[in-house]
């Protein structure tokens, strides 16, 4: 025994292997009230999948001081004019921050801050972006093709889906002329 391991883990660059990942996979029909078009809701195919997250829990949930890793897969696709996006959360102790980077395709990394001011940044391979605490984070495609990035946040922020169910973001992610625009959200 000389002490050098092997590890039982791995990242592909876009896919991570082995043990201890745990893989999520969220339908249109895991998504209600997340888009605006309540119509166009209602009228998209539920089984469809939208997005899948692949993630490294190396230590318990809730431990403090360690670290998760994922990779969230977005598939092409809009709900009326909206890209198909993830949830979205605050973290549940609000003061954990998080990195994110692009790894492939096109995406939008939308962030909201306690006063409900929102804004978005570019995503793309190679784009690298730092969540501060108290800030709320989705993503959403806005290619033609899969959209991919990576994740590391603590292992004890936990994540909070309550206040982005029942409220939203402040602004919404759409297409208009064919470009993803940021503009208020107005639920009739
Ligand atoms: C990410 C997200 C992932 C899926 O790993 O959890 O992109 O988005 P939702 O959790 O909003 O469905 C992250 O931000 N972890 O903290
Ligand atoms: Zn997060």
């Amino acid at each position: 025994m000389n002490n050098i391991l092997v590890p039982q883990t791995g990242f592909t660059g876009k896919h991570l292997t082995g043990e201890k990942i745990d893989k999520a996979v969220r339908k249109i029909s895991d998504l209600s009230s997340i888009f605006n078009d309540e119509a166009a809701f209602a009228a998209a195919p539920p089984d469809k999948i939208v997005y899948e997250v692949e993630s490294y829990l190396p230590v318990k949930d809730g431990t403090t001081g360690g670290l998760f890793f994922g990779i969230t897969h977005l598939h092409p696709g809009m709900v009326g004019n909206e890209y198909f996006m993830t949830k979205g959360h605050f973290h549940k102790l609000a003061d954990r921050g998080e990195f994110y980077w692009g790894i492939e395709g096109e995406g939008m990394l939308i962030l909201m801050d306690k006063n409900r001011k929102t804004w978005a940044e570019k995503m793309y391979p190679g784009s690298l972006h730092y969540i501060d605490g108290y800030i709320a984070h989705r993503t959403a495609n806005t290619g033609s093709g899969i959209f991919s990035f990576g994740a590391c946040w603590p292992s004890d922020a936990g994540h909070d889906y309550d206040i982005i169910s029942q409220h939203g973001f402040s602004k919404i992610l759409v297409e208009e002329n064919g470009t993803p625009v940021l503009i208020d959200r107005v639920k009739d």
